[in-house]
């Protein structure tokens, strides 16, 4: 496993770290011990670094949610005690890396999760690898977010798995033959997203009619639009986080482009359909959780969260709770609330049952899952069949 840290190598920096500060004649107070061990009980702080306020943010507050669910319940179960240090990153860069390193300069927190965005992760996942501070996303889904070093981790479905499983299902459902492409050029996750979907369209031998693009925060989408149904294609793929996404369908449907739409993981959020309305019905999307589903862990998890915020989790809810077990599960299994130790045990969890499924990190700290696709239908996501 790759992402077991070569010993000899630890060993032979710690020596070497030993030698200098034996030189400096300073002897070093900080201990790598981050937190206080009660008897056999692990107490661990956990920094979080959530998009709770600004355009995206349903996200956050989904995630928190879902983390603070599982957080209860974990200190009361009483193996570990865990407690939240949570930080706004209003999904942007500048604030997602100051809010990291707020977190990460405190010596008393031992793990992070988040960012929500992997725009946000593509730098604060390498500050927190070059701290030592283990780092997992929850909902970070472009290509190479745990490929930025052994201290990161996400247990968030990639891109590149979820959407030639829905685009797939959508060409064999209509046998659809040309495509439009949209999505937003300035985020890391939409562009990951875009690439994602044109290699499996050129994958599939689907005729790309057009690409267009747009910006964060747009707000007129007639001009691409305009463009894409004078083309006529069968399917529109779309890249884009709920807050355009939304109003790119409502438009759509307002210049009378009635074709289905795929979207990326951006669009698996209940939101859309509170922005879009009706016009939301024909998006399919592909998604590890669905909250219908025939299982006594998934429908225990959805009674407690609407008993507990007064409406169904979403999908961010579902796997922020998810990684908060694992976290707690990582830390019960290393024994102790250290930094090294949490991230060798990230490492090592395998087949743990979460309410998203049997969960293990491959070689890489990166996800394999079977995504679900689901359509919007009269104002609902559905198993898409
Ligand atoms: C990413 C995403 C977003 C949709 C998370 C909210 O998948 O930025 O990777």
């Amino acid at each position: 496993m790759k992402k077991v840290l070569n010993k000899g190598f630890v060993l032979m920096a710690v020596l070497l770290l030993f030698a200098l500060t034996a030189c400096s004649g300073n002897s070093s107070e900080k201990s790598s011990k981050t937190a206080s061990n009660e008897g056999d009980k692990v107490n661990a702080k956990i920094g979080v670094i959530s998009y709770l306020t600004g355009p995206g943010a349903a996200y956050g507050e989904a995630i928190t949610n879902g983390l603070k669910m599982a957080q209860k319940e974990i200190n009361a179960k009483g193996d570990v005690k865990i407690d939240l240090v949570i930080e706004d990153s209003a999904g942007k860069q500048e604030q997602a890396l100051s809010a990291g390193q707020k977190l990460m300069s405190n010596d008393d927190i031992v793990g992070l999760i988040g960012p929500t965005l992997s725009t946000e992760m593509n730098v604060v996942g390498p500050e927190a690898d070059m701290n030592g501070i283990p780092i997992m996303g929850t909902s970070t889904t472009a290509e190479g977010i745990p490929q930025i070093g052994d201290y990161v981790f996400r247990n968030s479905l990639p891109e590149a798995l979820a959407i030639p499983a829905s685009i797939k299902k959508a060409v064999d459902k209509y046998g659809a033959k040309k495509v439009a492409i949209l999505y937003g050029n300035d985020d890391v996750f939409t562009k990951s997203g875009f690439d994602t979907m044109k290699k499996a369209a050129e994958d599939m031998g689907l005729d790309i009619l057009t690409i267009e693009t747009f910006q964060k925060g747009q707000s007129d989408y007639n001009a691409q639009l305009t463009k894409i149904k004078g083309l006529k294609p069968d399917l529109i793929l779309c890249s884009a986080l709920y807050n355009e996404g939304a109003v790119i369908m409502d438009q759509a449907r307002k210049v009378g482009i009635d074709v289905p739409f795929v979207g990326g993981n951006g669009f698996n959020s209940p939101q859309v359909i509170d922005i879009a309305g009706k016009a939301a019905d024909g998006l399919i999307v592909a998604t590890p959780w669905f909250a219908e589903k025939q299982d006594p862990k998934v429908q225990d998890f959805v009674k407690k969260y609407e008993t507990e915020y007064g409406k169904k989790p979403d999908q961010f809810a579902a796997q922020a709770y998810d990684a908060l077990y694992i976290y707690a599960e990582a830390l019960k299994n290393a024994g102790e609330a250290d930094r090294d130790a949490l991230r060798d045990s990230l490492a090592k969890i395998k087949d743990f049952p979460g309410i998203l499924g049997n969960f293990s990190f491959d070689k890489d700290g990166d996800v394999v899952m079977e995504p679900t696709v689901l359509i919007i239908k009269d104002g609902k996501f559905q198993l898409f069949q």
